[in-house]
């Protein structure tokens, strides 16, 4: 048996979203990651999210390459659409998916090994497409799956669980999500799910590109003194640039803030963001902004986290491409295939 299936049996007091479903229908099969693992508190959270936003699990889609962090799908949304698809190849397969039905919400589940080495280059071209998903990164500096090499995004410095020192320069996924043109651009902890769950619920809303990066720590093989990726690491150099409170379109927003601590960012949806600062100076609107001061602080050896960059008017795929709102695969024939006199216009226009 290569799975464990939970067992459909509830508390009869459990909490009911407005859907009348309980956080259990969000969940998926029982993990089999290691205990302590940060990818099953990224699940937990993404459960947490989905469940709060009233979301029908037959509206997603979720998508993930190969490895640990790729194999969580299975640990949540069991009522959902999912696909695993090759190492590193998430991304394309969920461009498809989307260009063929933008109907459903597309949830793209990677690790840092998935992204940042194999599927660079589909982690690039996902970004600048503006493909409207959430893309997760969980980011644990180790392929965990194959026991514990360094990935592309180990620190300089930092050292394996057998004493190796990477010699190598990281690859900084947010820094490159921001160049490449995603709308939303975030960065976590899985210790933190205060922080993590309503970065994740704005980044479903966001109709763009939106990318978090989860630090995750590997308790197997990068959890020692020395890693830049363990759980003590993180909490002594977490350094939130702002904490964020998201209210759906439908809700009137209930909590008052002094001005100049907050800043409303309204979304397409109608939803809105609130962002609390936590370091006054810094501007989740402007990219250039973003982008210095992640690299000035990274110079420090300090993790900004928080919702570092939102472009409240995004573009996407669709908007790009000037598709038809109704979803490819709804379309008729007869829409596909207009017929010789229709095909003659379209040719005497191009003449
Ligand atoms: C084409 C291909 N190359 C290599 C592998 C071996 N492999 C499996 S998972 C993995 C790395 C996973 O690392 P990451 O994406 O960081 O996930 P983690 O396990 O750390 O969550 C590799 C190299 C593979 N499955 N397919
Ligand atoms: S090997 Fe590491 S990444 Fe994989 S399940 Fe264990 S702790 Fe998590
Ligand atoms: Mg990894």
């Amino acid at each position: 048996m290569t799975y464990l299936a939970k067992p459909r049996l509830r508390h009869p007091t459990l909490p009911l979203n407005k859907l009348g479903y309980t956080r259990r229908d969000y969940e998926g099969k029982v993990s089999t990651l290691c205990a302590g693992c940060g990818h099953d508190s990224i699940s937990a959270a993404l459960i947490q999210a989905f469940w709060e936003l009233d979301v029908q699990p037959h509206r997603v889609a979720k998508l993930s390459g190969i490895g640990c962090s790729s194999k969580t799908p299975d640990y949540f949304l069991g009522n959902s659409h999912g696909f695993n698809t090759v190492h590193g190849r998430m991304p394309s397969a969920l461009t498809g998916a989307n260009l063929a039905n933008r109907d459903l919400l597309y949830l793209g589940v990677s690790g840092d090994g998935d992204s940042a080495s194999i599927g660079l280059g589909q982690f690039a071209h996902v970004m600048r497409r503006g493909v409207n998903m959430t893309y997760i990164l969980e980011n644990n500096g180790v392929y965990g799956l194959t026991k514990g090499q360094f990935s592309a995004t180990a620190d300089q410095g930092s050292k394996s669980k057998r004493g190796v020192i990477n010699r190598d320069s990281p690859v900084d996924t947010v820094s490159l999500a921001l160049l490449l043109g995603a709308t939303f651009v975030a960065r976590s902890f899985s210790g933190d799910k205060a922080q993590l769950v309503p970065l994740i619920k704005a980044a479903i809303a966001h109709e763009g590109a939106a990318f978090i990066d989860v630090i995750s720590p590997c308790v197997a093989f990068n959890n020692h003194a020395g890693s830049t990726k363990s759980y003590d690491y993180v909490r002594e150099h977490n350094d939130a640039v702002n904490r964020l409170d998201f209210w759906p379109s439908r809700d009137a927003i209930a909590v008052d803030y002094k001005d100049g601590e907050v800043i409303s960012v309204p979304q397409h949806d109608g939803s809105v963001l609130r962002l609390r600062k936590t370091h006054p100076e810094y501007d989740p609107t402007s990219r250039v902004t973003a982008m210095n001061y992640i690299a000035s602080h990274q110079a420090k050896g300090e993790l900004v986290t928080g919702l570092l960059y939102v472009d409240p008017e995004p573009e996407d795929l669709h908007a790009h491409l000037n598709t038809v709102d109704i979803p490819f695969n709804k379309l008729s024939e007869k829409d596909l295939c207009p017929g010789a006199a229709v095909l003659e216009e379209i040719n005497a226009a191009l003449r």
